[in-house]
């Protein structure tokens, strides 16, 4: 057999590869304006607005008081018409519009809003999926959040390129003012966990995690988080969240290392990263292994533990470069990280797309960077003289891209 171009296989299995985006903030078409799309809403995702005010005097509050257009034309203005658009942000409504065929060297916002005026929301959407290569995504599901809980309620229409994932954040991070809420919608909670409150946490996961059909439940979670402790987060944690994960084979996908509002003038833009532990992740795994984790960590320098962790369990799945570590060089690291203490067994990448436009960016740069560690991997391998066929790295790049997810969420443990 003649030796395999390892380089011409690799992008063969990238370019037919078909994505899973297994954790996003897109929505379904029926959710209406949730579904953000269209070049005002890149231009103002929250990773551009924080880098905007670090190029401008701007009073905090006079941004805020723009509408969402001038806020965007703020935003080009400063860091696209005044300065080179280099950062990664930046890079990805660039390579966004270059991907819809559209010509940005001119500068012209009012050109790119002409054009996206004259799209159609469907088309665009049918649009975006097959740019970017992606199959489906997973959106973040809040049934407190009050513009999406009526949809689930009333008017649901699935679209199997949206499925769902159940998010708890207020759960188990503000219990005390959850609770009220829960019972607002008919669960007999109170302040106290008591087993009568606990069992109606549990229904309500079940219950809802039943009508949005999800696929995982999610968390994300401060590098402060702690299991085993006596906190509400950990007493929920263990004994609501984790029986009812596992008692329906759902895996509890927790993204540790946010540190919320660290700067709350910059709104959703104000939250850091911090340093988390990595035995609760252990800790977990080895108390409950019968239910499935999956884990993204948002500090670079948590990603080798994790790694490490993963070797010792096989009911964690580690997924993604989140956020903060979702830039080209981050991901080049973590994935050659991950490929040599995991092999293959991992989900690499996931977009956390706000705006279904960002897909194209996110893909395409994800896409190139590891699809160039796999190269390198390849390459070494051959190097043993270990034969590699082209559907060898096929099957392992669509692994990669969300078959080893889809084979998780179906795995029993
Ligand atoms: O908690 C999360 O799901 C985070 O990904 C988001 O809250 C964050 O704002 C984000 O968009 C990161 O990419
Ligand atoms: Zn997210």
């Amino acid at each position: 057999m003649a030796k395999l171009d390892v380089r011409k296989s690799v992008d063969r299995a990238l370019a037919k590869a078909e994505v899973s985006d297994i954790h996003t903030h897109l929505y379904a078409p029926c959710f209406g304006d949730l579904l953000s799309w269209g070049i005002d809403d890149l231009l103002t995702y929250h990773y551009l607005i924080s880098e905007f005010f670090r190029a401008t005097d701007l009073p905090y509050d006079a941004f805020w008081k723009l509408t969402k257009r001038e806020q965007a034309e703020a935003i080009w203005r400063a860091l696209f018409v005044e300065r080179t658009p280099l950062s990664e942000a930046c890079r990805g409504v660039l390579t966004t519009l270059e991907r819809l065929g559209l010509d940005a060297r001119g500068k012209s916002l009012e050109k790119i809003r002409g054009w996206y005026a004259k799209q159609d929301r469907e088309k665009h959407i049918d649009r975006v999926f097959e740019v970017a290569g992606v199959r489906d995504c997973v959106m973040t599901n809040d049934p407190f959040d009050d513009a999406e809980r009526p949809v689930w309620l009333k008017g649901y229409r699935a679209d199997d390129r949206f499925k769902a994932a159940l998010r708890i954040d207020p759960v188990l991070l503000n219990w005390a003012k959850t609770f009220p809420r829960l019972a607002d919608f008919g669960y007999k909670v109170s302040r106290e966990l008591t087993p009568r409150t606990l069992g109606e946490v549990k229904r309500f996961l079940r219950e809802w995690s039943e009508r949005t059909k999800a696929l995982y439940v999610g968390v994300s979670l401060p590098p402060t988080f702690n299991v085993p402790e006596s906190s509400d987060a950990a007493t929920l944690l263990e004994q609501a969240v984790v029986p009812v994960c596992e008692e329906r084979n759902l895996p509890l996908a927790m993204m540790i290392g946010v540190k919320r509002q660290v700067n709350p003038q910059l709104r959703m833009a104000g939250d850091g990263v911090g340093l988390a532990r990595i035995e609760p992740v252990e800790y977990l795994c080895a108390a409950f292994p019968k239910t499935k984790f999956m884990v993204t960590m948002l500090a670079r320098e948590n990603q080798h533990a994790l790694c490490v962790a993963a070797r010792k369990f096989r009911n964690l799945h580690v997924f993604g470069c989140w956020w903060f570590v979702n830039n080209p060089s981050l991901i080049a690291e973590i994935t050659r990280e991950r490929l040599e203490l995991l092999g293959t067994g991992f989900t690499a990448q996931h977009s956390d797309a706000r705006v279904i436009d960002q897909v194209i960016y996110k893909w395409a740069h994800s896409r190139k960077v590891i699809g160039d560690a796999l190269v390198e991997k390849y390459q070494d391998l051959a190097a043993t003289g270990w034969a590699l066929s082209d559907d060898d790295i096929a099957r392992d790049v669509s692994g990669l891209f969300g078959g080893h997810f889809r084979t998780f969420l179906d795995r029993k443990l």
